[in-house]
């Protein structure tokens, strides 16, 4: 059977509307179980419509291009013009000389230049204070369409937030559109085709605006920290039957007035009160002559651009037990547990007498008298308010706040209230879930389900350290920490595409990568320092590596090379953020156990490992002498680092994290790695098995036990249940990953209110080590994405078993283990195009058979001729196979 050639994508989506890259990136798959299946060549057609495809006119043709390749090929026809759509398939030839052709796909431009926009940005006169809010404008503009409609698109954004609909129908579902991006210097716009949605005679387009994260509140320094309100630019291109056009363009003919949301803020909450709604205001036919006239404003001097990465969605709903109702002072408060703690919302279904108030509290957890703990907010309000309007069964979500709750807490209702009174939304990024890993420890796959909820927790539009307090940020540190694992969990590479160009956005003039990106004004650090700067290279490699986009790396170089530059300036014989160094010496290993790993240790690892990359990046990007100069800054940022920090053989600071650092980044001379894992593990071992590392060390830490010959240690620190442990908040319910190891604990209650979220990924880190090493499933690092891969499985730790799947771009990667009765089976699936080098685990009086096969008679397995004693090294094709490992008899 010919593979077929499925999955089609253009820049990393299906058929996306409204892309300005100019070169976009085409990508497809293989479907085939036919082992050794692999595309020998492609040729990529356009035309302008799906019907040309096959027959021809062609617009581009690329030829037969003789390549494997199908991820991140840049399209290389004429150049697009603004809202063009392009037809395009794939014919793919493959090993044994057969061709087979996709079904056709398209993509479509936005608006490419500036010119192409006439709409102007419009608002509303009120504006709030810094701590005060203002009720959410209504805007709308009634027009009429004479001609029959072909088709329509309708370009829009806004600083701030929109909701838009067109005769009283969304144009999406998508929430907090357009995202959050760096204000000063760009907003992103989205293209959606409003076709079905008009019709002759009068139509009506409205929208809400929020505050969002430019006009509401931000972190903890109050609001309007982008803009003092929110503001709308909308323009609806309509083609009519007979090729003629009708614009309608955001501008002074639109009307506003205030509604039913009084105020709607990201971090403190919404407040509706059903009694103001207007029936009707979407739709055409409606009287707003009564309305204001909207404010006109200057266009912005920033970068309009067309959005990146998904936008959020609602996402799984939660459906709580049967609530427990508290009764103090004669007022019922009723609990409701939604099993899972989430960020989003809830959907709240009542009824009740006119003018009731609802009031809706959030936590993440239960203090010890069941009821909510909230101290950990800090400064968010997060309390929704509802004032029923007394007409039957109202139902009311909130549309431009989220929180980040476990329990809700509702009052003011008159009566019992049951399960059904709300429902728990999960609000994120629309990614789709890359990864499944499972083990016979139930609670490691608890762990695995907390870290995967860590993620859906805090990939909202950006990587969020947490989504509860008043924080919220686009963390930089945290989100490089934990990119690895998420790649894994979720298909995250739109998302990070974004983001990596928002952390270029908010990048100091003087090379420096802030902390947060976006990054708001009110805040100091505007150099990240040491691991949380250097997101702005770890976080572009790792997508290159996983997704094989070699133009983001080229897009990101000339800003990696000024950070670069600004290590180079502002570290000491390149000691970076030496004692007594000026500026921020950084986070240090935050919030570990044992503090006592210095800035300028980890600021010199990271300047290396920074270096290194860097002179990888310039490598495959084909800047030689770059690499070799950053090559060579490596080597000497290492030895710098060894010239400092050890003394007679052995490093002089002795925490978990400084070893780990200089294993990982290979700082140290070879001969002095034994000591420096012995050093490790006695650490390890005097703390009773248990880790004593932060957010910096932590990530890296079984990594460098597996590494080290210290595999068992590995394990017993990942099953290890008494805190600091992972497995210790698993033991007391948690289901999200905690930002401490001592969030709670038996003996000692709560930590630190100030710092003490129960959403918080960064320690979720170590799901990278549950795919790569118990699982299995790596990569071998080649910068072809997953064509090349790495199985390379470790059983331990007690495991029966462990099984790990993984979407990559050219298809499903699949490793399971099992051991029974004394013999080791595992099944692997190498997808079409792929190749594998895979590690059988098996001793060197162990026989190995695949599907009942003597290995070397196996159809597309390559014995190599290195062995290691516990395990035979195979290079696989494309395929699904059976390895079967038992004793010699
Ligand atoms: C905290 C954040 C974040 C961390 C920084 C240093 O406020 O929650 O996780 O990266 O501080």
């Amino acid at each position: 059977m010919t593979p077929a050639v499925v999955d089609l994508r253009c820049d990393q989506r299906a058929t996306p509307l409204g892309i300005d890259t100019t070169r976009p990136l085409l990508g497809w798959r293989l479907a085939s179980d036919r082992r050794g299946a692999r595309q020998v060549a492609y040729q990529i057609r356009t035309a302008a419509d799906a019907a040309a495809l096959a027959s021809g006119p062609w617009i581009w043709d690329s030829g037969r291009v003789v390549s494997p390749g199908c991820v991140a090929i840049p399209y290389a026809g004429p150049p697009l013009a603004s809202l063009e759509r392009v037809y395009w398939d794939v014919t793919v030839e493959d090993e044994l000389g057969a061709t087979s052709t996709s079904a056709s796909s398209f993509f479509e431009t936005g608006l490419l230049a500036r010119g192409d926009w006439q709409a102007h940005w419009i608002g509303a006169d009120l504006v709030g204070g810094p701590r005060t809010t203002i009720p959410a404008p209504l805007l709308r503009r009634r027009f009429v369409l004479d001609r029959p409609v072909a088709q329509a698109r309708l370009a829009i954004t806004a600083l701030g937030l929109y909701e838009a609909t067109i005769n009283g129908m969304l144009v999406t579902d998508a929430q907090f559109a357009p995202g959050w991006t760096e204000y000063a210097t760009r907003v992103q716009y989205h293209v959606y085709d409003v076709t079905s949605l008009l019709r002759v005679g009068e139509n009506a387009i409205a929208t809400i605006l929020g505050d969002g994260w430019y006009a509401g509140h931000v972190g903890w320094w109050g609001r309007q920290q982008s803009g003092d309100r929110p503001k709308l630019l909308a323009q609806l291109i309509v083609t009519h039957d007979d090729g003629s056009e009708t614009r309608v363009t955001s501008d002074d003919a639109w009307r506003y007035t205030f509604g039913p949301v009084l105020e709607s803020d990201m971090i403190m909450g919404e407040a509706y009160d059903a009694r103001l709604d207007i029936p009707g205001w979407e739709c055409a036919g409606f009287d707003d002559t009564t309305w204001q006239p909207v404010a006109v404003f200057d266009a912005p001097d920033i970068a309009l651009t067309a959005m990146r990465g998904p936008l959020v969605r609602r996402r799984e709903e939660f459906r709580p037990a049967p609530p427990r109702e508290i009764r103090s002072w004669e007022v019922s408060r009723w609990i409701f547990d939604l099993g899972q703690n989430i960020a989003g919302r809830v959907r709240l279904r009542v009824s009740g007498p006119r003018g009731t108030t609802v009031t809706l509290k959030f936590a993440e957890v239960l203090d010890d008298k069941g009821e909510l703990y909230t101290t950990n907010l800090r400064t968010a309000r997060v309390v929704d308010y509802y004032t029923l309007k007394g007409d039957g069964v109202e139902v009311y979500e909130p549309r431009f706040t989220f929180h980040g709750f476990r329990y809700v807490e509702v009052t003011g209702l008159p009566g019992t209230l049951d399960a059904d009174t709300i429902t728990g939304v999960a609000l994120y990024s629309d990614m789709q879930p890359s990864g499944t890993f499972t083990c016979s420890e139930p609670q490691v796959n608890q762990l695995q389900h907390n870290i995967a909820w860590g993620l859906r927790g805090n990939f909202l539009d950006v990587p969020t350290d947490c989504p509860q307090r008043d924080e919220r940020l686009g963390w930089t540190g945290d989100a490089q920490v934990f990119i690895r694992t998420a790649t894994f969990n979720m298909d995250v590479a739109g998302f990070f595409n974004k983001w990596t160009r928002d952390l270029e956005d908010s990048q100091h003039e003087n090379g420096a990568y802030p902390s947060v990106s976006p990054y708001p004004r009110a805040f100091p650090l505007w150099d990240g320092g040491p691991a949380w700067a250097d997101a702005g290279i770890i976080v572009p490699w790792v997508l290159y590596q996983v997704y094989g986009d070699v133009t983001l790396l080229a897009a990101r170089y000339a800003s990696m090379q000024r950070f670069i530059a600004y290590l180079e300036a502002t570290s000491s014989d390149l000691i970076r953020v030496d004692e007594g160094y000026q500026g921020f010496r950084g986070f240090g290993d935050w919030v570990a156990m044992d503090p006592g790993t210095p800035p300028h240790l980890i600021g010199t690892a990271f300047f290396a490992h920074s270096a290194g990359l860097l002179g990888q990046i310039a490598g495959v990007l084909g800047h030689d002498a770059d690499a070799a100069r950053y090559a060579a800054l490596r080597e000497r940022v290492a030895a710098a680092f060894v010239g400092r920090f050890v003394e007679n053989g052995s490093l002089m600071v002795k925490t978990q994290t400084a070893y780990v650092l200089a294993l990982h980044f290979q700082l140290l001379p070879l001969e002095l790695r034994p000591a420096a894992v012995a050093a490790l593990v006695a650490d390890i071992a005097a703390r009773d098995t248990h880790l004593s590392t932060g957010f910096v060390g932590t990530p890296y830490l079984l990594h460098v036990l597996s590494d080290n010959d210290q595999l068992d240690l590995a394990y017993r620190l990942l099953m290890q249940t008494s805190w600091p442990s992972w497995l210790y908040p698993i033991q007391h319910g948690a289901t999200t990953i905690w930002e401490r190891w001592d969030a709670w604990t038996h003996d000692r209650g709560f930590q630190d209110p100030g710092m003490n979220s129960f959403n918080h990924y960064a320690y979720g880190a170590v799901g990278e080590w549950l795919y790569r090493v118990v699982a299995g499933i790596d990569l071998a690092d080649d910068g072809s994405g997953h064509r090349a891969l790495l199985l390379r499985p470790r059983p331990g730790g007690g495991l029966r078993h462990a099984s790990a799947s993984y979407e990559s771009r050219y298809g499903t990667v699949h490793s399971a283990w099992q051991l029974s009765d004394g013999r080791l089976t595992w099944d692997v699936t190498v997808p079409p195009g792929a190749t594998a080098t895979a590690y059988i685990p098996a001793a060197l009086d162990e026989t190995i058979s695949e599907s009942g096969l003597a290995l070397d008679a196996a159809a597309g397995v390559e014995v190599l001729p290195r062995r290691r004693a516990d395990a035979a090294i195979v290079a696989l094709a494309s395929g699904s196979y059976q390895f079967v490992v038992a004793r010699a008899l």
